[in-house]
C-alpha cells in the first residue's frame, strides 16, 4: 500500500521565518528516515530537518531563500508500507505528519539584542554580509556556498572567476581580503591593523594531513572568536575548600546508586552558584549596548549553560530554572543533557536561554584556565581539577590536608569590576565550603 504524506517543519524552538539555505533532496529521490531534507540557518542556528520516515520524494515545496516556521510545509513523500514501519499507523489519519525534532542541530550561543553583535564579520560593512536570497541565486557549488555562509558573506556580491563565471573559494577569499583592506584604509579606527595571516606550505617541512574542522567547531569557533575580540575579558582565580562537600557527595552517592544516579560535583556546584548569583545579580545579566545607550538586563531567571566536550566539538546545553531544583534533579538533567549532546541529539530549545555558563574541566585535569564568555552573558565560571593541598589553619597553628577546587571566573570588564569579581568568587568559595549556606 502506498500513502502520500505531507512533511512539515517541526518544533524548532523560538525560531520563526528562518531562511532555507539548502534543499538537500530532489523530486524522485528515495530517502530513509532521519536523512537530512533541508538546512535552515537563522542568526543563531544551523538546523537540518530530517525525514520523519522513509519514502520517495514526490514534491518539493520550498526553495533556498524561502522563510519557514514551525508547521510550514516542506515537501511531500510517498511512503509504502513495506519501507516504513510507521506507514500503516500514519495511513489511518488524514492529518499531515510532522517530523520528529531535528537531530543534527548546531546552536550558536544566544546573542544580545544589539544588532551589530549578531553579524559574523563585524569588521565588514553590513551591506556585504549574508543575504540569503541573493546568495542562493549566485553561481557557486555547495562547498563554496558553505564557505561563504560560514564567513557570513553575500555571494551575490562576489564575482566568479571559474567557468561561466562560477564563484570559486578563491574568489570568496579575495573578496573578503579586499573588503577588509578597504575598511582598514577607510580609517574608521574600528579595524585592527594586523599583519596578514602567514601562508605556509607546511609540506615543505615534513608530512602533513589536512582534516576539515567539524561544522560544530566552525560555528563555535566563529562565536568564540567574536566573543574573545569584542568582550574585554578578565579572569579572576580562586580556590574553594570542598573537603566537606566531597564527603557529602560521596555519602549521597551511596544512596543515589540505588536509583542508578550519579551525583557529580557539577550538580552541587550549580546549586552553590545560584546562591552566589542571587547575591550578585549583575553576573546573571546581559549588556544591551546599542544606539548609543548602554543598559544592563538583569535576569530574574536562573538557566545555567554547561560546556560539554563531544566528539564533534563543544556544545552548551542549558538546565532551566536551576534555582527551583534540588541537587538530585540537577544531576539527572546534567546526565541526560550531556548524553544527548554527545550523541548530537540536543534540540535547539535545549541550548537556548542560558543566563550564566559553567565550563568544568575538573573531570579531566588542570589547575586553572581562562574560559571565554558565552555572549550575551557577562561572565563564565571555569572549574578545574580539585586536589589535596596543605592548608594552614591559624587556630590550630598547623597545616592540614584539604581538598581544594580551583575556580576561574572570566567576566566582562565593561559590566563587572575586579572588586565585584573577587567578592563573587570569595562568596562562591564560602558556599562550597559550607553548603548549608545554599539553604539559607
Ligand atoms: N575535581 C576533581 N574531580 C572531578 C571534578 C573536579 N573539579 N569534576 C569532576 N570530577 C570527577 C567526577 O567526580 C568523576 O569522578 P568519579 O567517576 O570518580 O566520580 C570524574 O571526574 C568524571 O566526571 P565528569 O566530568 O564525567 O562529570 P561532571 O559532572 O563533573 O562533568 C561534563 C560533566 C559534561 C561537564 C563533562 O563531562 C565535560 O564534558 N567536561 C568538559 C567541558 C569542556 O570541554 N569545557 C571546556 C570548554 S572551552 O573549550
Amino acid at each position: 500500500m502506498v500513502e502520500i504524506k505531507q512533511v512539515l517543519i517541526p518544533d524548532i524552538g523560538d525560531f520563526k521565518d528562518v531562511p532555507v539555505i539548502e534543499v538537500l533532496v530532489k523530486t524522485g529521490d528515495h530517502v530513509k528516515s532521519e536523512d537530512p531534507l533541508i538546512s535552515l540557518e537563522s542568526d543563531k542556528a544551523t538546523i537540518e530537518i530530517p525525514a520523519p520516515f522513509s519514502g520517495l520524494i514526490k514534491e518539493i515545496q520550498v526553495k533556498p531563500g524561502d522563510k519557514v516556521s514551525e508547521g510550514s510545509p516542506i515537501l511531500v513523500i510517498e511512503v509504502s508500507a513495506t519501507e516504513d514501519g510507521d506507514a500503516s499507523s500514519a495511513a489511518s489519519t488524514d492529518q499531515p505528519v510532522t517530523n520528529p525534532p531535528p537531530v543534527s542541530t548546531v546552536i550558536e550561543p544566544k546573542q544580545t539584542a544589539a544588532q551589530p553583535i549578531q553579524k559574523a564579520q563585524p569588521s565588514l560593512p553590513d551591506s556585504l554580509l549574508l543575504d540569503t536570497a541573493a546568495s542562493s541565486k549566485a553561481h557557486a557549488g555547495p562547498s563554496v556556498r558553505r564557505f561563504a555562509r560560514e564567513l557570513g558573506i553575500n555571494l551575490g556580491l562576489v564575482t566568479g572567476s571559474g567557468a561561466k563565471l562560477r564563484i570559486l573559494k578563491e574568489d570568496v577569499q579575495a573578496f573578503v581580503k579586499a573588503q577588509l583592506l578597504k575598511s582598514q584604509r577607510g580609517g574608521t579606527g574600528a579595524a585592527l591593523n594586523l599583519l596578514p595571516w602567514p601562508q605556509v606550505d607546511f609540506a615543505k617541512f615534513g608530512p602533513v594531513e589536512i582534516k576539515p574542522l567539524t561544522r560544530i567547531k566552525q560555528i563555535a569557533g566563529a562565536n568564540l572568536h567574536r566573543n574573545w575580540v569584542m568582550i574585554p575579558h578578565v579572569t579572576q582565580f580562586d580556590e574553594a575548600d570542598i573537603t566537606e562537600l566531597e564527603a557529602l557527595r560521596k555519602e549521597s552517592n551511596e544512596a543515589a546508586k540505588q536509583d542508578n544516579l550519579k551525583l557529580t560535583l557539577l550538580a552541587f556546584l550549580m546549586k552553590a552558584l545560584i546562591t552566589t548569583l542571587k547575591k550578585f545579580p549583575e553576573f546573571n545579566a546581559s549588556l544591551d549596548n546599542h544606539a548609543g545607550e548602554a543598559n544592563l538586563i538583569l535576569k530574574h531567571y536562573y538557566h545555567l549553560g554547561f560546556a560539554v566536550d563531544t566528539p564533534n566539538g563543544l556544545m552548551v546545553p542549558v538546565i532551566r530554572e536551576v534555582d527551583q531544583k534540588g541537587v538530585i534533579m540537577i544531576a539527572e538533567e546534567l546526565g541526560k543533557l550531556s548524553a544527548l549532546a554527545r550523541e548530537g541529539k540536543l534540540k535547539p530549545t535545549e541550548m537556548q536561554g542560558a543566563s550564566f555558563t559553567i565550563s568544568s574541566l575538573g573531570g579531566i585535569g588542570g589547575t586553572g584556565f581562562t574560559p571565554i564568555i558565552n555572549a550575551p552573558e557577562v561572565a563564565i565560571l571555569g572549574v578545574s581539577r580539585a586536589s589535596l593541598k596543605p592548608v594552614y589553619q591559624y587556630q590550630n597553628n598547623q597545616f592540614v590536608p584539604r581538598l581544594m577546587l580551583p575556580l576561574s571566573l572570566s567576566y566582562d570588564h565593561r559590566v563587572i569590576d575586579g572588586a565585584s569579581a573577587a567578592r563573587f568568587t570569595t562568596h562562591l568559595a564560602e558556599v562550597l565550603a559550607d553548603m548549608r549556606l545554599a539553604l539559607l
